[in-house]
């Protein structure tokens, strides 16, 4: 390591005397501008983490649903994964060390992981559309360069794309080709075959609005276009020519405010969708003809995919267990709705893709969707081959079945959950089952809910247990939380801290949405009582 290099161009990338930041469960992320010793330190580390996995590695300036002020940044993993904990933690360590001290901190990581410095290294870096991100991503470089890592820019890509290109390049190529062209023609070849099967695939099946988010979706969605235009059109809005990114639009504003995004036109019954500003999240949603706004979100998505598969696995008689992971989050109607109607077991995790990610990697087929529309399925590489083989071993009915799980198995983007590929394989199920949206829609109520936020002095003194479904500290939190349960029918009611925002999240849901909003107030309350509110009490009303 030259560090006389390091230190001289680091000072170019000088961080801000006492800025801290975190690693947290979407890597970096804050103000724009607080960002650029970030990037040029993650384009180091990124050299470092190559070096000892051997192996290329992905970074990604984005921030996601954040405002398009914000951006953020991650490392992706030799097989598409998040990063491992243990290099977030050096992560934090590296973005945080004073300037004079960064060469020296940057030595011990390579030390503590036992970096062979020899060994050459290989980054990939991708970005999203924000003003930012162009100038963010080149301080990456400047990092990757110093190092003397060798580099790919693939520019402008989704959060989900990165991951593709960097599992493909550390699979030579066996999972895919690791280019754009690449990535299209195998989503849209397993999509084209899968939906091929449908006996009728009427007109009311065929197209289909898109929202978003005035982001990378967009563009990346316009790519993919012309390879699927034969059986589905997408409408494309809010697609960056005049909005701005995140602002009233995508899935976040979506699922979360619980309407139609701006510049929307809906006819009733019409399917739509919203992606979030990295294309890594979707929601459907529709107007009935009264009128009123219906959202499927994470959780209705798991469960269309989850009976689909099912019923292909039975066709095909193999004993493959299959597995739905959710969080807190999940609405009861559809935890459920999948034990009690589906038979599929179902397990929660802590909010967080990695974590759910991981619990999916258990299982045969492991079906994973929060319920804000981050999902995808993971099929072990055991399934995979034995669906292969049985593609080609069985006959009639039963290899047409093993055909189609060959094709959701290409389909869905095994290295993370991905809007574009979840909205295919979405569309094609909707089709082969001759599914309108609200019949989708009705497979299960939702149960009414409110999710509200709470500022508190430091909330980090809310410790939580049992996948953030139960309260550890401060004491007596959680006993008033039962106590307020207890009062309403059908309820629940959790309370964790967020690991994005400086707040804590509460969640609550009963029989009807008056009770669901008392009941989030009345746990409001108790966290601002207990758990060191600042500012104002929470208020009644939404
Ligand atoms: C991040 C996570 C998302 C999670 C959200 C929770 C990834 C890629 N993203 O956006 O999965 O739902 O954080 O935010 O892991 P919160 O902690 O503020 O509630
Ligand atoms: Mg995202």
């Amino acid at each position: 390591m030259d560090l006389d290099a390091i230190t001289k161009y680091s000072a170019l990338h000088a961080k801000p005397n006492g800025l801290v930041l975190q690693y947290g469960t979407a890597g970096f992320r804050t103000k724009a501008e607080h960002l650029d010793h970030v990037m040029f330190r993650m384009g180091l580390l990124a050299v470092l983490r190559s070096k000892q996995t051997k192996s290329t590695i992905g970074v990604m300036v984005t921030a996601s649903h954040n405002p398009e002020e914000d951006n953020g940044v991650k490392l992706v993993d030799p097989l598409g994964e998040m990063l491992a904990p243990s290099w977030e933690e050096h992560a934090t360590c590296l973005a945080n060390a004073e300037e004079q001290d960064m060469p020296r901190v940057l030595m011990d990581i390579s030390v503590k992981a036992a970096v062979n410095l020899q060994q050459d290294a290989f980054v990939v870096i991708g970005r999203d559309t924000r003003p930012s991100s162009e100038k963010l991503s080149q301080s990456v470089i400047d990092g990757v360069t110093v190092l003397e890592g060798q580099f790919h820019d693939y520019g402008l890509l989704t959060t989900p794309q990165l991951h593709y290109m960097v599992y493909c390049r550390n699979t030579s190529g066996q999972y895919g080709k690791a280019t754009i062209e690449g990535y299209c023609q195998k989503l849209s070849k397993a999509f084209t075959e899968l939906t091929k099967q449908a006996f009728c695939s009427g007109d009311e099946y065929r197209s289909l609005k898109v929202d978003c988010a005035n982001g990378i979706g967009a563009l990346k969605l316009r790519e993919m276009e012309h390879y699927i235009s034969q059986e589905l059109s997408v409408q494309l809005l809010n697609d960056g020519t005049k909005g701005k990114l995140n602002h009233l639009c995508g899935a976040d504003f979506v699922k979360s405010h619980q309407k139609p995004p701006q510049g929307m036109e809906m006819k009733p019954n019409e399917r739509c969708c919203s992606f979030d500003g990295d294309a890594d999240r979707i929601v459907y949603y529709y107007l009935d003809v009264d009128g009123h706004f219906h959202l499927i979100d994470g959780d209705k998505i798991a469960t269309l995919i989850s009976s689909f598969l099912k019923e292909l696995l039975l066709e095909i008689g193999e004993s493959l267990n299959i597995g739905v992971v959710q969080t807190a989050y999940a609405n009861g109607s559809s935890t459920r709705y999948l034990e009690e109607v589906m038979k599929v077991p179902v397990y929660c995790t802590k909010t967080g893709v990695k974590h759910l990610h991981h619990k999916a990697q258990e299982f045969d087929i492991g079906v994973y969707f929060e319920a804000n529309g981050h999902g995808t399925v993971l099929f072990s590489k055991a399934a995979e081959i034995r669906i292969k083989q049985l593609a080609k071993e069985l006959e009639d009915k039963k290899r047409k079945a093993a055909k189609m799980l060959e094709n959701v198995i290409d389909l869905f983007n095994q290295a993370a959950g991905d809007a574009i590929s979840d909205m295919l394989v979405i569309e094609a199920i909707l089709t082969l089952k001759g599914l309108t949206v609200q019949q989708w829609d009705a497979l299960y109520m939702d149960l009414p809910n409110r999710q509200l936020k709470v500022k508190v002095a430091d909330r980090q003194v809310i410790s939580t247990t049992d996948a953030e479904r139960q309260v550890v500290t401060p004491p007596g939190l959680q006993e008033a939380i039962n106590d307020l349960v207890k009062k309403y029918k059908l309820s629940r009611a959790f309370v964790r801290p967020s690991g994005t925002e400086d707040i804590v999240r509460v969640y609550a849901e009963a029989d009807s949405q008056e009770n669901a909003d008392s009941l989030a107030h009345a746990v409001s309350l108790a966290v601002f009582q207990l758990a060191g509110g600042v500012g104002e009490p929470p208020q009644p009303g939404f």
